[in-house]
């Protein structure tokens, strides 16, 4: 039937900045930690990506016809403030005043997050990035040169984009791959409670600034089932999603460490140096929602070690010796990545926040990466990517209509960008992007079978 989500439900889309803009000399922009990256296996770096920032009119016009509400992309920080701080550069706010107009024209609701891994290489050369204090100062600043620019223009915000994993990755925090596991852990925390002050003072400041702004943070809540009816599994599995995932927004929504994740951390000597004014600020200035990246699940059991030990880096499939294992699940189907496709996790990830904050989620991200192939007639015939964001779409429009607050669905993504784990291997777009990881070819941009089936299901409001 027609008419399944609220009217102004945001049905949209989302890209990064890194991973779609190319151009990453141009105009202006300084060295982002990504652009650095050593990629391995011929997997493409993200000088080019999907050069959207040539060709974003062709690309916008896209989203107007697929009938696009929203539109979720991130600002590259170092477009504005090339060396982090300091200095800032114009052409940078051209070039989003541009994509902001334009969206505007076509009636797509701009969502922006103001930063989305790029984290600039000048802040690690000044003082290490985040490891500093002065981090939290420096991401305000730039929030506020942004809430300042485009405040009149842009309602939605994200401020960082899963922080619960780029604290792990550590060329993404400007640390060696080859660093100690329990000093990167001490390390890692400390940014982490940095992120988390910034997050509130960007809050306060965006609701001092920017009218009617509503500022959320983009979680990846990679939902924990026990691997059996075990009281020990499940015990296992309600440990991982508080170790992996909860604590975080508990600090970002109620200014609290939970007692869980307290003994975790100083059982690991990675208990950060805090301050009770900060977490007042926490809770003073919660997220007015919460972003939600979904794209897979984990199953748990009990670890069959009682060793406590540094927990490192990663974040996919990681385990925590003493706490938990990770297995495979006969019930879930897995991609070709190993990534567990559960759309009833969604559903279970909705109510948990809700339940836990009270606030209303935005997916900011679902979807499935695919090694699409280019028919000789110019189609993709991605029936399995329509079946992956159709079952995660039929668990959302359940919580709809039970009544859960949900704002939108940003689908991942719009078109094919460089994918972090796997180049263009890895796709995930509506929009095919003709080109190779070491050959651009022609970056032709040749709508998918998906694309069409988007379009309907916005056009119908969510209708089967
Ligand atoms: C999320 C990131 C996105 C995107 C997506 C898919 O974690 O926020 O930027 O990359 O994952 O990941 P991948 O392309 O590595 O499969």
């Amino acid at each position: 039937g027609q008419g399944q989500f609220p009217p102004d439900f945001l049905f949209g889309a989302s890209t990064s900045a890194y991973q779609y803009e190319g151009a990453y000399d141009l105009d202006g922009r300084g060295p982002s930690v990504m652009d650095l990256l050593q990629r391995k296996g011929g997997l493409a770096d993200y000088k080019v990506g999907a050069d959207h920032y040539h060709r974003y009119e062709e690309d916008i016009r896209l989203m107007a016809e697929i009938g696009l509400k929203a539109y979720r992309f991130s600002i590259s920080w170092t477009r504005i403030l090339p060396e982090g701080n300091g200095r800032v550069n114009p052409e940078g706010l051209q070039f989003y005043d541009k994509i902001i107009n334009l969206l505007r024209q076509y009636n797509i609701e701009p969502i922006v997050t103001l930063y989305h891994f790029d984290y600039p290489q000048g802040l690690i050369d000044q003082y290490g990035g985040w490891r500093s204090r002065k981090s939290v100062d420096d991401f305000l600043e730039y929030a506020t040169i942004l809430f300042r620019h485009f405040g009149d223009r842009i309602k939605y915000w994200l401020t960082i984009n899963e922080q619960d994993h780029v604290i792990h990755l550590p060329e993404r925090i400007g640390l060696p791959g080859t660093i100690d596991a329990a000093e990167f852990d001490r390390i890692s925390q400390q940014c982490s409670y940095h992120m988390c002050v910034a997050t509130a003072r960007i809050i306060e400041r965006c609701h001092e600034l920017v009218p009617g702004g509503q500022v959320g943070v983009a979680m990846n809540p990679m939902i924990g089932l026990p691997a059996s009816s075990k009281p020990e599994d499940v015990l296992a599995a309600a440990e991982y999603n508080e170790i992996a995932g909860y604590y975080l927004l508990d600090l970002q929504c109620k200014g609290i460490f939970s007692p869980i994740y307290t003994k975790y951390l100083k059982d690991r000597g990675a208990f950060p140096e805090i301050d009770a004014e900060d977490l007042n600020k926490m809770r003073l200035h919660p997220p007015d929602f919460i972003g939600v990246n979904y794209y897979m699940n984990q199953t748990v059991r009990q670890s069959t070690s009682d060793t406590i030990a540094p927990r490192g880096t990663g974040v996919i499939k990681r385990e925590e010796e003493g706490i938990y294992e990770l297995v495979n699940n006969p019930h879930v189907q897995a991609s070709e990545w190993g990534w567990g496709i559960c759309p009833i996790g969604l559903k279970l990830v909705i109510m948990e926040l809700y339940n836990r904050y009270g606030l209303p989620a935005l997916i900011t991200e679902n979807g499935l990466g695919a090694r699409d192939e280019l028919l000789p007639d110019d189609r993709i015939e991605d029936d399995y990517r329509i079946a992956y964001l159709a079952g995660h779409l039929k668990e959302l429009r359940d919580c709809v209509q039970m009544g859960y607050p949900v704002l939108g669905y940003c689908l991942w993504s719009f078109m094919d960008v460089v994918s972090g784990h796997d180049g263009m291997n890895k796709r995930y777009g509506l929009v095919y992007l003709n080109r190779k990881d070491q050959e651009l070819l022609d970056l032709r941009r040749i709508r998918k079978d998906s694309f069409h089936w988007y379009g309907h299901v916005i056009a119908t409001n969510g209708a089967d």
